[in-house]
């Protein structure tokens, strides 16, 4: 029985615009789901989580629906990681409307592999939301809630019809699910519109929320596991399309994350995690906090991996030493160039001599304990096309990074914005003339240097494609392979082996086994 089902997963997703790599990320727990489900069960409410829902057909998805629908009162589809930039649904979608089977081979989802940069679409898409609404209103009589960060960042989902028994809802959820629930246990549901805008960013409730797994959870403990640390991050980067920006101290009570992760310790051995922050040192005081009140006064070790933010580092030395204390195994650090013009102009003033200093200064306190990924942009404004060349070229050959990651600058086209929310445009979209952009064609920006959104594009593709290691860690990946079973060592060492492609592949073949695993056991869910 359960009260509310929840389908989640990640769609597939590659560490180098080729297949290398797709597996790994469909055995994450992405958090959304889990934590809606905690907070239900701390109510008394039964809740069934399936994870890599991508991987059941229709008939899979029934089946999981029958076997739990005593008591049910709604289901969930949790969108934060289902889409994906693919134009190849058709073979995935034909699979998952008239298999037999239960599930859908990997390689058929490998096919909705993104293929260009542009993510504009949910796996499960109208066709399929549609279908499992009428489903569930003709069988069951309840409704189908579809949340998560796709549609809340994306008008009504970019769904083209929305079905009547199909509510879309927006934003953090854990107050509207309790109402709901609640309500519908009752009987007393009251009308809910299809597009519910849940916009109780309950930063209270939130710095006292846990994530509780429980043995439904198909707890692996070999798996690296989402741990939130604090929502919303201080900065304003102009590139930025996150809605939560801008603001300050959301991080959670120390008490309450210690005893979280002592629970997970004690209950599952859980000790490994990839943190859910936006930016873990976004302030000096939060990094002492959390050292001096969290993982300091742990009875165990615990290793984690994170985004963070480089001008902390600088404007705060000591604090990698804390940092490397507290865990750190890996941090994702925002660097996106090195030309001080154009860092200053979109909110990353650093600049050059200081970035490598910092850097330098990482190399000597971290050496090969902590590793330093970073992610770049090609084509800020003010950045000439030969600057950009050049720092390509040193992330290739420096040896202060691990590894790095390229991206376009993405500037939300003109016709994209009938369906993308205002507020996760960033500001770069929102004042194009500011930053002097221009429009070539619907999709292709220019800017005043000259750069194309289409030749940048171009770029970082190449970049991964020449890359001589062919390896793009950042700080989730990390955990990944971990999960597949590398050890820090092995991951340090892709970089001095020729063959690192292989060597990864050599390890995601236990993941395609721990994907099975799981699926077969989530097929036999029930009470
Ligand atoms: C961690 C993270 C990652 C990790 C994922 C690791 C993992 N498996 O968990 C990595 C680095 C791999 C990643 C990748 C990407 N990410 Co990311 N990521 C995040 C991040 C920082 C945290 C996500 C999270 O777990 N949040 C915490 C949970 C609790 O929040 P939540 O999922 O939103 O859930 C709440 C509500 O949405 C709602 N809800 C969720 N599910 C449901 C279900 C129902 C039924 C209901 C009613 C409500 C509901 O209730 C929840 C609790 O309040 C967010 C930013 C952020 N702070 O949220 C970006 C974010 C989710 N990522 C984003 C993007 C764009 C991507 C990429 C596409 C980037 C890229 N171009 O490659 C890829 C996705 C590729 C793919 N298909 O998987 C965007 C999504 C934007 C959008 N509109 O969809 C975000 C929001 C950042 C941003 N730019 O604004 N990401
Ligand atoms: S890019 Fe990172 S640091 Fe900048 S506002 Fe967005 S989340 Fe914050």
């Amino acid at each position: 029985m359960a009260h509310a089902i929840i389908f989640t997963g990640q769609a597939p997703r590659s560490y180098n615009f080729d297949d290398l790599g797709y597996e790994s990320s469909y055995y994450s727990y992405p958090a959304g789901a889990y934590k809606l489900a905690s907070h239900l069960r701390g109510l008394g409410l039964d809740v069934l989580v399936v994870p890599s829902s991508l991987n059941f057909t229709l008939k899979g998805v029934k089946r999981i629906i029958e076997q739990n629908s005593k008591d049910l009162l709604w289901v969930g589809i949790s969108t934060t990681f289902l889409t994906t930039a693919s134009s190849k649904f058709d073979a995935y979608r034909h699979a998952w409307t008239n298999s037999d089977e239960d599930t859908i081979s990997m390689d058929v989802l490998s096919d909705t592999i993104q293929d260009h940069t542009v993510v504009t679409e949910l796996v499960w898409g109208t066709a399929e939301i549609w279908r499992l609404s009428g489903f569930l209103e003709s069988k069951y009589q309840v409704p189908l809630l579809v949340g998560g960060a796709w549609v809340t960042g994306v008008r009504n989902g970019n769904l083209t019809r929305i079905h009547k028994n199909c509510h879309i809802v927006t934003g953090y959820a854990e107050k509207f699910v309790e109402e709901f629930t609640v309500a519908r246990l009752k009987n007393q549901a009251a009308e809910v519109p299809y597009i519910v805008s849940n916009d109780n960013y309950d930063s209270e409730g939130f710095k006292q929320s846990t994530i509780d797994w429980t043995a439904k959870d198909l707890v692996d403990t070999s798996a690296w596991f989402p741990l939130e640390v604090a929502r919303g991050c201080a900065f304003n980067c102009a590139y930025c399309t996150y809605e939560h920006k801008n603001s300050f101290d959301m991080f959670k009570d120390p008490k309450v994350l210690r005893d979280e992760l002592i629970r997970n310790y004690e209950v599952h051995g859980i000790d490994k995690y990839y943190l859910i922050d936006d930016l873990y040192n976004d302030s000096k005081r939060k990094v002492r906090v959390l050292y001096d009140e969290v993982w300091s006064r742990l009875p165990f070790k615990v290793e984690w991996a994170s985004f963070m933010r480089l001008d902390l580092i600088w404007s705060d030395p000591e604090s990698a030493e804390l940092i490397k204390a507290s865990g750190a195994k890996i941090g994702s650090f925002g660097i996106e160039t090195l030309h001080d013009r154009a860092g200053r102009k979109v909110g990353k003033g650093l600049g050059r001599e200081r970035i490598i200093k910092t850097l330098e200064h990482l190399k000597k306190v971290w050496a090969d304990d902590v590793l330093v990924h970073a992610f770049f942009i090609a084509g800020l404004p003010d950045e000439p096309r030969e600057s950009i060349e050049a720092t390509m070229a040193w992330t290739e050959s420096t040896d202060l990074l691990y590894s790095a990651n390229w991206a376009p600058l993405w500037i939300t086209p003109p016709d994209h914005k009938t369906f993308v929310l205002d507020r996760n445009m960033n500001a770069i979209t929102k004042d194009n003339d500011k930053y002097g952009i221009d429009w070539v064609d619907k999709n292709n920006w220019i800017n005043p240097q000259g750069v194309t959104f289409a030749e940048v594009s171009k770029m970082c593709t190449d970049f991964y494609r020449n890359s001589p290691h062919g390896i793009r860690i950042a700080f989730t990946d990390y955990a990944n392979l971990r999960t597949a079973g590398m050890t820090h060592e092995d991951i340090v060492g892709l970089n001095q082996v020729t063959d690192s492609r292989g060597r990864i592949n050599s390890f995601l073949k236990n993941m395609r086994e721990k994907i099975d695993r799981r699926l077969h056991l989530a097929l036999d869910l029930k009470d």
